[in-house]
């Protein structure tokens, strides 16, 4: 089989790639190595910036968001007995929208079909070859069958367990991690919302999110250790506790219910650099994670795709490989810039296992500082709604 741009990975980075170029008459695979009903199963991201809503809209796939999704023009941060609020539209002239990473994934599925766009599911053992020569390949087996596909490009959308970046050879590849030592144990549950902006509360028990996907549907964190499994958690001791860590006004009205998911997820922040090698480029979480504390993972895949899909149009219709030559550093310029603001929101509002005294007096002057400065404000909303792309 032959393509122009071969896609590792069909969650929403390789998908919204593989729709973009389509759309511009340059041909794509994807090939993900798990089931459509796997991928649309797993509960992520909540909030999307603005620069991720034009990139749905450019893909043709935007009708069933612009109808449902939520706008927020603020959120609720809590810190103790501190509470405020930061107006992200008052500050910026911008929102963040709420719309869940399942119905953008859905959404983006059901484009490809209708366009007729190879997916192919349940792909083992997917191996880029050539990558730094003129002509790649990509190889990989389905069923026991193999296959190999010769293409242009190879975008390594195969998030942070992909094999993508991998490929990358360990002489060039130079990789930056922090790992936390807690993790979020997220619960989804058919209620309304506790509140019709988000809270991010930081407490002296840890740190809690109170997040929604509609009208009836909520989403919840909590900070929690790294060997606790959500087993350990019933859905009572997960409200109980919930509630210990938000403002009294908020507890005492919060609707808990049966959860419908439950899942931990530890926190890290990860940069690999560069996100190019030869005519392979890495996108979203196979290059780069943050913490979830600032929204930023499915909104900095958004960027990646946007810069990649602009070069790769360009060397197609005008053969100028400016674009993709700049892509790694245009990418990675605004990943880092999320990268503070993730690790910088998490330390704000968590408490570390070796927080003492003086550090817990930092983090409170931080806060303060954040009500009561209208600049921090406006840099933390800047960073909320999305850089610049
Ligand atoms: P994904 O979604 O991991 O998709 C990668 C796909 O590649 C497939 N794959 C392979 N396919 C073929 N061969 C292989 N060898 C393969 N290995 C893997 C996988 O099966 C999968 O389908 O990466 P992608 O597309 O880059 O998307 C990234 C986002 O999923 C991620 O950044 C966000 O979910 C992060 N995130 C959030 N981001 C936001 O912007 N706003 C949020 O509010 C937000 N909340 C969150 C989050 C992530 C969370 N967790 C669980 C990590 C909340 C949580 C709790
Ligand atoms: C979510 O709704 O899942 C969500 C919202 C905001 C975050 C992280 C996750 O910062």
């Amino acid at each position: 089989m032959r393509t122009q741009v071969a896609i590792s990975g069909g969650g929403p980075s390789g998908l919204l790639l593989s729709q973009l170029l389509h759309r511009k008459g340059i041909d794509t695979v994807v090939l993900e190595r798990k089931t459509k009903d796997y991928v649309l199963g797993r509960i992520r991201a909540g909030i999307l910036e603005v620069g991720f809503v034009n990139l749905m809209r450019e893909a043709g796939v935007a009708d069933r968001m612009d109808k449902e999704c939520f706008a927020h023009d603020g959120t609720v941060i809590s810190f103790g007995e501190t509470q405020f609020n930061i107006d992200f539209k008052e500050l910026t002239g911008s929102n963040v929208v709420v719309y869940g990473q399942t119905e953008v994934t859905r959404d983006l599925y059901e484009a490809r079909e209708a366009m007729g766009g190879q997916i192919v599911f349940n792909t083992e053992n997917v191996t880029i070859h050539g990558a730094d020569s003129d002509a790649p390949h990509v190889t990989y087996s389905v069923d026991g069958t193999d296959h190999r596909i010769d293409c242009d490009y190879v975008a390594g959308c195969d998030g942070f367990h992909g094999i993508s970046r991998q490929t990358i050879p360990l002489s060039i590849r130079k990789e930056y991690e922090k790992l936390y030592p807690f993790g979020w144990l997220g619960v989804l549950s058919e209620t309304p919302p506790v509140n019709d902006e988000l809270i991010y509360s930081g407490s002296e028990r840890g740190f809690a999110l109170c997040s929604m996907r509609n009208e009836n549907l909520s989403r919840y964190y909590i900070q929690c250790s790294l060997s606790d499994a959500p087993e350990d958690w019933t859905d009572d001791a997960f409200w109980a506790e919930l509630k210990r860590r938000i403002p009294a006004e908020y507890a005492d009205k919060l609707v808990t219910g049966p959860s419908i998911e439950k899942s931990i997820a530890p926190l890290r922040s990860f940069v690999t650099e560069p996100m190019r090698w030869g005519r392979l480029f890495l996108c979203g979480d196979a290059a780069h994670i943050v913490p979830p504390t600032g929204a930023k993972g499915l909104n900095t895949a958004a960027s990646d795709i946007h810069y990649l899909y602009n070069g790769l149009v360009q060397m197609y219709e005008t053969g100028k490989s400016d674009g993709i030559d700049q892509y790694s550093e245009k990418a990675l310029a605004r990943i880092w810039k999320a990268e503070r603001f993730s690790w910088s929101t998490t330390n704000l509002l968590h408490r570390f296992p070796d927080q003492n005294a003086f550090d817990l007096k930092m983090q409170k002057a931080d806060v303060d500082f954040l009500r009561g400065n209208r600049e921090a404000q406006s840099v933390f909303a800047q960073n909320y709604v999305g850089l610049p792309y």
